[in-house]
């Protein structure tokens, strides 16, 4: 037991060094170097005081013109920058969630996708009001398709889902005026916000933003979530492991990378298909190896115990081992880098998406129709191209951590059931967590989530906060590249309990879970908004109340914007360790880290030394103990 040890950052670092000298022998270029190229960013662009929304601008905001060439300031410059990467990020994940529900009304019994978990179907039915009795499972689901569609442009009314947040969150929404309306409609609404004469008041502006954000989190997100799940399964602990080094070298590697698991549930499908296994057989490899890359990675271990072998900074170093057959990529926080990078190597970059087409890359386009075929052309090709490895090329990094993972809502719910059993029903309940927090067992509960950016030591700020808040008895949950950092230190290993103060450590033990839930990809933060929901019910408080907070220490994309709203939105601080573009604004920066609570009783809060960012969580969650009489 004591022999438990974390891979640390600086071991993950030499490994990467490793695989740049492999980089440097063919010419290959790296974010390493990209970064220093752009070194020191555009201040204007920093502070989001940059407007070039018409072309009378570019218009830059300095003490000298302290307005745009139409009279816009700083705060409305800087407000509308805000609202537009919200909704870049709104717009990403809920198409993302759009796609999902297209591919539900494929589903049929012989068909390429089938309803793998008809209850969650029939409970999600019930919910929106939708008869289900006597109703075939494939009609059912069809007809599911067609109304959580219809969410994305309904003409009136608000989003379905809103009615599993706590009545007070329900009521300061329309209190607020920010109830998410039609998906497509918030986006759309922001995008005509910020055009050139519109809104440049910046309360409008943040408003605006939290309904956008909503409108993902409670809207395209949750659809992208709960159909995913009736589709593809939902999510059990299951063990699998995480890092490069679980990519095989005598295998065809397979990597899946991107976000959307239609395409990449078919890819695990096929690679494990024994022809394809004998065909890559033919081709001189042992067998097939598939593992993946950010979310798309996420969304296959938590289902398939597929292999994580990195997250989003370390899509790079999966083609850099030189044992990548294929790096196959569907939307969402591709590197445009694989394809020069691709071709320094024999590695195949495969595109599948019209929304994400690159240069130097193989397209196969990939439809809910033809996933099969697809993905049979896909493996196939793979196979193939491992004659083609460059031997002298190939180096493996050895490291690589056990991690379990698959903690939905309902696995959370059943697996804290067994901490005590006293308040089972056929659901399951979170009063076991909330006995453990009444006593003080547990301190509190941190949402983690988000990416990695170079402003911030990859993974570093990730595993620190973990560390230190497992430390200090407080249970976490976490997605995205977040939860694969925890997993390739080997914080999602169930020894990891030894790293946590004694109430958590307990609580690990009896419930037999690591310290660190993995709840899924970055649509999945949708889980925590109603695992928020549902523990503020049980408990009897308000979301804003719970000794809990969200974090993104790392975050970089617009849909970690996006996410931040709904978030805050629904009532839970969120500590950020990389300042959004808006400093420019004074006003900005009250609303959001203070005003905004008026509305929503949650604010954000930007830390970049992260140690202090950790005390500041701490804190929080300890003046809500306080404030709740625990
Ligand atoms: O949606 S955490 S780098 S992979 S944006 Fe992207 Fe960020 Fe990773 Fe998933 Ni989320
Ligand atoms: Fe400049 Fe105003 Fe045009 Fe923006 S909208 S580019 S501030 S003139």
């Amino acid at each position: 037991m004591s022999e438990f040890k974390l891979t640390t950052v600086e071991e993950n670092e030499a490994a990467t060094e490793r695989l740049l000298e492999t980089g440097a022998k063919v010419g290959a270029d790296a974010w390493q170097f990209r970064v220093k190229n752009q070194t020191p960013h555009c201040k204007f662009g920093e502070q989001g005081i940059c407007c070039r929304i018409c072309s009378m601008g570019p218009c830059r905001i300095t003490p000298k013109a302290p307005r745009g060439i139409c009279g816009c300031d700083a705060h409305g410059i800087a407000g509308r920058n805000f609202l537009r990467f919200t909704a870049g990020g709104s717009a990403t994940h809920s198409d993302h969630g759009r796609e999902i529900c297209h591919t539900l009304h494929t589903v049929s019994p012989d068909g390429n996708y089938k309803v793998k978990d008809p209850e969650k179907l029939i409970r999600i039915a019930k919910e929106w009001g939708v008869e289900t009795e006597g109703k075939d499972v494939y009609a059912l689901a069809h007809e599911m398709s067609e109304l959580a569609l219809l969410e994305y442009g309904k003409p009136f009314g608000v989003q379905r889902f809103l009615k599993r947040a706590p009545k007070h969150t329900q009521e300061l929404w329309a209190a607020a005026g920010i109830e998410p309306r039609a998906i497509d409609r918030e986006v759309s609404t922001a995008m005509h916000m910020t055009h050139m004469g519109c809104s440049s008041k910046p309360e409008a502006l943040v408003k605006q933003a939290l309904r956008c954000g909503l409108s993902d989190g409670w809207g395209g997100s949750m659809c992208g979530t709960e159909f995913s799940d009736v589709m593809f399964g939902t999510p059990k602990p299951i063990e699998t492991e995480a890092n490069l080094g679980v990519m095989v070298e005598e295998n065809v590697n397979i990597i899946v990378h991107g976000h959307d698991p239609s395409l990449s549930e078919m890819i695990c499908e096929y690679a494990d298909d024994p022809e394809m296994i004998a065909y890559a057989k033919e081709m001189g490899a042992k067998g097939i190896t598939v593992s993946g890359v950010c979310c798309t990675s996420n969304e296959v271990a938590m289902r398939r115990g597929i292999p994580m072998a990195g997250n989003f900074l370390q899509q790079e170093n999966v083609v850099l081992t030189g044992a990548c057959e294929a790096i196959v990529v569907d939307v969402q926080c591709i590197f445009p880098a694989l394809g020069p990078l691709s071709k320094c190597f024999h590695t195949k970059f495969i595109t599948t998406s019209e929304i994400a087409q690159m240069p130097d890359s193989d397209f196969v386009k990939f439809s809910a129709e033809t996933a099969g075929e697809n993905a049979k052309s896909i493996v196939k090709l793979a196979c193939e191209n491992f004659k083609n490895r460059k031997p002298e090329l190939v180096h493996i990094p050895n490291l690589k951590k056990k991690a379990t993972v698959g903690y939905s809502l309902e696995a959370i719910k059943k697996t804290l059931d067994t901490v005590t059993n006293s308040h089972v029903d056929e659901t399951g309940t979170l009063m076991p967590l909330v006995d453990c927090l009444k006593s003080g067992v547990l301190r509190g509960a941190v949402a983690m989530v988000g990416c990695n950016n170079p402003r911030v030591r990859p993974d570093t700020a990730h595993i620190e906060l973990m560390k230190k808040l497992i430390a200090n008895d407080v249970i976490l949950v976490l997605s995205g590249c977040s939860a694969q950092a925890a997993a390739k230190a080997g914080l999602m290993d169930k020894e990891a309990k030894n790293l946590c103060g004694a109430g958590l450590k307990r609580v690990c033990e009896l419930a037999d879970i690591p310290p660190v839930l993995h709840m899924g990809s970055c649509v999945d933060i949708s889980r925590m908004m109603v695992l928020s929901s549902d523990l503020a019910n049980d408990y009897g408080c308000n979301i804003s109340q719970l000794p809990l907070v969200g974090c993104a220490p790392e975050w970089m994309s617009e849909k970690a914007v996006s996410i931040g709203n709904y978030v805050i939105s629904t009532g839970i601080d969120t500590y950020l360790g990389v300042e959004p573009q808006i400093s420019g604004s004074s006003q900005m920066e009250e609303l959001l880290y203070d005003k905004v609570s008026d509305w929503v009783e949650a604010s954000y809060t930007v830390e970049k030394d992260i140690d202090k960012l950790g005390d500041l969580m701490i804190e929080r969650i300890e003046e809500k103990r306080t404030a709740l009489g625990i």
